[in-house]
């Protein structure tokens, strides 16, 4: 896989900067367009009766997600080791197929580029679809 240059690194760190304050929105944005999109992720879900982006479920677990997201910005550097937890967690304990992290990472991708246009420059767009790559191959990382 392609690392991260510097300045995918600043790319990423600057669009977070604007858009971190919208963080629940957008995870929650993302999150139902996940579900939506793809179903069969709603089996990790089956307790929950609302899949909307407004239901109190959908909200409260998008929290979590994008403090995971955030912790990955902040550990930007070395994304192995700064998610080996939450991979250890998604591996064991939650038994998340890995593919998942993609298609959730493709959703943020298209949330992002819909609320933030003016932000969302090819070359920001290719930076922050890199840095969802190697988040999602960092959380892959303890299920081998
Ligand atoms: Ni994920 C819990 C981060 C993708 C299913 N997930 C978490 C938590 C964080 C988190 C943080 C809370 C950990 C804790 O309780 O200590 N998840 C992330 C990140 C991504 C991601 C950063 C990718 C961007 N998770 C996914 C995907 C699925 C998923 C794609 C399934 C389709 N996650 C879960 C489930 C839980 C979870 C299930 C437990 C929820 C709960 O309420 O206990």
């Amino acid at each position: 896989m392609t690392s991260l240059s510097d300045k995918d690194k600043a790319a990423v760190k600057g669009l977070w900067g604007k858009i971190s304050k919208s963080a629940d929105q957008i995870g929650a944005d993302a999150l139902a367009r996940m579900l939506v999109v793809y179903p069969q992720t709603k089996t990790y879900f089956s307790s929950w009766s609302d899949f909307s982006a407004g239901s109190p479920q959908v909200k409260g677990h998008a929290k979590k997600v994008m403090g995971g997201v955030a912790l990955a910005v902040s550990k930007i550097d070395d994304l192995t080791s700064g998610l080996l937890e939450l991979s250890e967690l998604h591996a064991f304990k939650l038994k998340v197929d890995p593919t998942n992290f993609r298609l959730l990472g493709h959703c943020l991708l298209v949330v992002i580029a819909n609320q933030f246009p003016k932000d969302f420059s090819p070359a920001v767009h290719c930076s922050v679809d890199k840095f969802l790559a190697a988040l999602a191959l960092g959380l892959s990382e303890r299920y081998r």
